[in-house]
């Protein structure tokens, strides 16, 4: 092939959100859209980076994923990559690309240097919705700040882009290796299965040199045949739905075949181009057929709902678990691994480094944290600023209240090493109750967590695509009333008499314990004197207007008051943040869009 030179101009608004580009596919396909982005990373990564490089390529499978994948593979080609690897199909979960730039190691001995995702994630896909981009890094996680903003300032002045002329379309739906001859030398491109080298990690782990003993020992993440044992107990039942997301590639090798769930324990697990016209968000809003089989639709009603239900996003790294009848909320969820992963789980057994969460996340961690006397970090939205921590091995495992949780392993977060977790923590508490005896449900685990460390009532409201104008407004309004903490105070009381005072409010500002670097303008916090919180903050993963994302949270010790509805309990407080904020007034909205 030849590289041929292409003039461009740039294109407004090409700032990589939260976790990458994400735009209409109607967006994307303008011609040169993509082509610019993908130039402009190539330049802010810089020659070193890029020249003789190996590049992963895949994504969730979303609506032009396909056309995507051969216009990056021939931009690659241009700039001098040296290998592109594609998931076969270009299937791979955002962990599973993460497991393969760590792992994988390429028939010629080769290593990935860095990837190009392409998901929009949660977001819903097809001709009409979503398509996003983004790139992560040697480690496996996304791009740091400073490359993001260096692709963004690129953007804004980009004059060509380089592409292969003569490079034939890939076929990427049979693994192996095609070779091509460029004018730097050999180009290949290398279609890969897409779950061994994830299972491979999931499975067996590292080789630790124990000196004392002066040998190696095998150590898996998972104890797969623990987990194996209670998948095949007729006391319990099992549902994964990965809402015709990626996941459900990962989730039929990896439950069906690995762990002998019976296949009709998967649902929506064909990845589809727009994930069947729904919201692939693993919320109780849009996991609609999930949460009915679990006995949780007030609509519907279920007669014997499994022990255990879990769903995926459409990338695969998030994920909801779901107990007969019960919700357990993601900050639990991460605060209920952390607690139990040293005896559950064989890739924690000697101990943590350190948990994190991000800053709209419960404080259920920090009270786990606190009892274990654990290294705890509060970091802001976005799985990247959980990286640098990892790789410094301060942190073993971390969670978002967006359903994202994770661990070491990898550095993105990891929807089906969730539910390996939780089956890892049911088959430890049900060890000897799968003969005879009754089983530690879900519940129950959630339950003894909180009668230990008291329960963080939470939940979120999304006022999803208002007025952008009107969004920014609510949020200077909030940002001005925190100058003075005793109008507040006198706002809340005119409200709800009900209510603890503020002693804190501010905008989230995080200094990165290793690099030093400096994220601003993270969310605004009111923090109350009882510990209860309210966080709003603007959403950075959306394509269109703006979302508000509110966080409400109130931490209850007392054990006789734990077992409220926590609509109910928090009631009090959304008021106070509803009127506080004058939600309705600066979107129009009397309600939101979604509650989780
Ligand atoms: C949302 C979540 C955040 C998550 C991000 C990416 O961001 O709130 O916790 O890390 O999505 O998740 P925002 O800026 O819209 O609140 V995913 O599954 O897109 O990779
Ligand atoms: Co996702």
């Amino acid at each position: 092939f030849k590289v041929s030179r292409v003039e461009t101009t740039p294109f407004e608004g090409q700032k990589p959100g939260t976790s990458g580009l994400r735009k209409k596919v109607k967006v994307f396909i303008q011609p040169h859209y993509l082509q610019n982005f993908v130039q402009a990373t190539f330049n802010a990564l810089g020659a070193d980076r890029v020249e003789g490089a190996t590049l992963v390529v895949s994504g969730d499978g979303r609506y032009y994923s396909k056309d995507a994948i051969q216009i990056i593979t021939k931009m690659a080609a241009a700039n001098g990559v040296r290998r592109v690897w594609i998931g076969q199909n270009g299937l791979l979960s955002t962990p599973a690309v993460s497991a393969v730039v760590r792992e994988r190691v390429g028939a010629d001995g080769s290593k990935a240097t860095g990837a190009f995702i392409l998901t929009a994630s949660h977001n819903p896909g097809g001709p009409h919705e979503d398509f996003g981009i983004k790139y992560n890094m040697e480690n496996g996680g996304p791009a740091p700040e400073g490359i993001t903003n260096k692709i963004y300032e690129n953007t804004t002045t980009i004059k060509e882009y380089l592409i292969a002329e003569g490079l034939p379309d890939v076929d990427i739906s049979t693994t192996g290796v095609s070779s091509f001859e460029g004018p730097k030398g050999k180009f290949d491109v290398d279609v890969f299965d897409s779950t061994s080298d994830y299972l491979k990690l999931l499975k067996y782990e590292c080789f630790s040199y124990v000196q004392k003993q002066m040998s190696f020992c095998f150590q898996s993440i998972f104890d797969f045949p623990a987990i194996q044992k209670l998948l095949s107990s007729p006391k319990f039942s099992f549902c994964y739905d990965a809402l015709h997301g990626v996941a459900g590639v990962h989730a039929k090798r990896i439950f069906v075949e690995e762990l002998g769930a019976n296949e009709s324990s998967l649902v929506n697990c064909v990845p589809k181009e727009d994930f069947g016209g729904g919201h692939p968000d693993p919320n109780l809003t849009y996991a609609k057929e999930l949460v009915a089989r679990m006995g949780l639709s007030k609509t519907h009603s279920e007669p014997n709902p499994p022990e255990f239900g879990a769903a995926a996003d459409g990338d695969g790294d998030r994920n909801m678990v779901l107990g007969k009848r019960f919700f357990v909320t993601p900050s639990d969820s991460v605060a209920i691994i952390a607690a139990n992963a040293v005896q559950a789980i064989p890739y924690f057994s000697g101990g943590l480094k350190g948990v994190a969460r991000s800053m709209p996340t419960s404080a259920a961690l920090d009270i786990v944290a606190k009892h274990l006397k654990l290294k705890f970090f509060e970091v802001p939205t976005g799985w990247k600023f959980f990286g640098n921590l990892m790789d410094a091995g301060m942190c073993s495992i971390c969670g978002e209240e967006s359903f994202g949780t994770g661990s070491d392993h990898i550095r993105e977060k990891d929807g089906i090493w969730a539910v390996l977790a939780w089956l890892s923590i049911l088959a430890y508490k049900n060890k000897d109750n799968l003969g005879e005896g009754n089983l530690v449900s879900v519940e129950d685990i959630v339950c003894q967590h909180w009668a230990i460390y008291g329960r963080h009532y939470y939940t979120r409201y999304d006022y999803e695509n208002v007025n952008a104008d009107g969004a920014k407004d609510l949020m200077a309004h909030l940002v001005k009333l925190q100058s003075s903490i005793d109008e507040v105070n006198k706002l809340i009381k005119g409200i709800r008499s009900d209510v603890s005072n503020v002693v804190h409010a501010d905008e989230f500002e995080y200094k990165d314990p290793v690099d030093g670097s400096v994220s601003k303008h993270q969310g605004i916090r009111y923090l109350f004197e009882d510990g209860s919180r309210l966080v709003f903050r603007l959403s950075g993963t959306g394509s269109e207007g703006a979302t508000i994302r509110l966080y409400i949270e109130q931490y209850e010790k007392d054990s006789s008051k734990i077992g409220r509805d926590s609509q109910e309990a928090l009631a009090p407080l959304v008021e106070v943040a509803l009127k506080l904020s004058k939600m309705q007034e600066y979107t129009s909205r009397s309600a939101p869009t979604v509650i989780t």
